[in-house]
């Protein structure tokens, strides 16, 4: 395991399409959480500031070509490459909002057509999510929303694809859907509806993903 103390902070873990307002959502859950005292730390993936980061960077911005398996390995390594700062943050007892996870290194993957159960296993042992919110908005509602950028993968189909993964990959214990479908504040008062009861409840240990 990586650690006993049952203060420690909760792994809370956004999931989700593109321009299905994760981004908006972690920072304002993390400043609520702030203002309820909370210690909170808000992180995202891929992080592109590490020299992992700067090839997928690359990569998504069409400047560089990868194998799919080879872009598929770095997208966990930059995850593994955090857990050792995760894991002390946590054990110290800091909650972590993050914007990515495992699951959308999977779901954007087997969308290509690679197989789901090779693609899951790279990230087998990375520190197991508290929460997993899901936020739900349909390819057609997201690409309304405003236009896709420039980058692979901002594509109304492809998020089609991703979306069905992710549905795959649902695990009810632990995995909360929100629907996106509301305004900033709405989405908002639903999410920490999710998360206010287990930020200041007893987790037990940090346990490893899916095994
Ligand atoms: P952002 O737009 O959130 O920066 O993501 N992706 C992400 C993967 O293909 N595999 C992964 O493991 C992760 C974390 C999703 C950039 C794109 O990278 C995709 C969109
Ligand atoms: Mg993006």
């Amino acid at each position: 395991t990586y650690g006993k103390t049952s203060s420690r902070g909760k792994l809370i873990v956004f999931e989700g399409c593109d321009r299905s307002g994760k981004s908006t959502q972690c920072a304002m859950l993390t400043e609520r959480l702030r203002k309820d005292g909370h210690k909170v730390e808000q992180l995202k993936f891929p992080d592109r500031t590490t020299s992992i980061g700067h090839m997928i960077n690359n990569y998504l911005a069409n400047k560089e070509e990868q194998r799919d398996e080879v872009i598929h390995l770095l997208f966990s390594a930059n995850r593994w490459e955090s857990m050792q700062k995760m894991s002390n943050l946590l054990l110290g007892g800091t909650t972590l909002v993050v914007d990515r996870y495992a699951y959308s290194g999977i779901a954007y993957s087997a969308a290509k057509g690679m197989d789901l159960q090779w693609c899951r296993q790279p990230d087998v042992g990375l520190i197991k999510p508290d929460k997993v919110i899901f936020m739900t908005l349909s390819a057609d509602r997201a690409s309304e929303r405003a236009a896709f950028g420039e980058e692979r993968y901002e594509k109304k189909e492809f998020q089609a694809k991703v979306e069905k993964i992710f549905e795959q990959l649902f695990e009810k214990s632990y995995w909360q859907n929100v629907s996106g479908d509301g305004t900033v504040e709405e989405v908002h008062n639903d999410v920490y509806g999710v998360v206010s009861q287990i930020v200041s409840s007893d987790c037990g240990p940090l346990e490893k993903l899916w095994t």
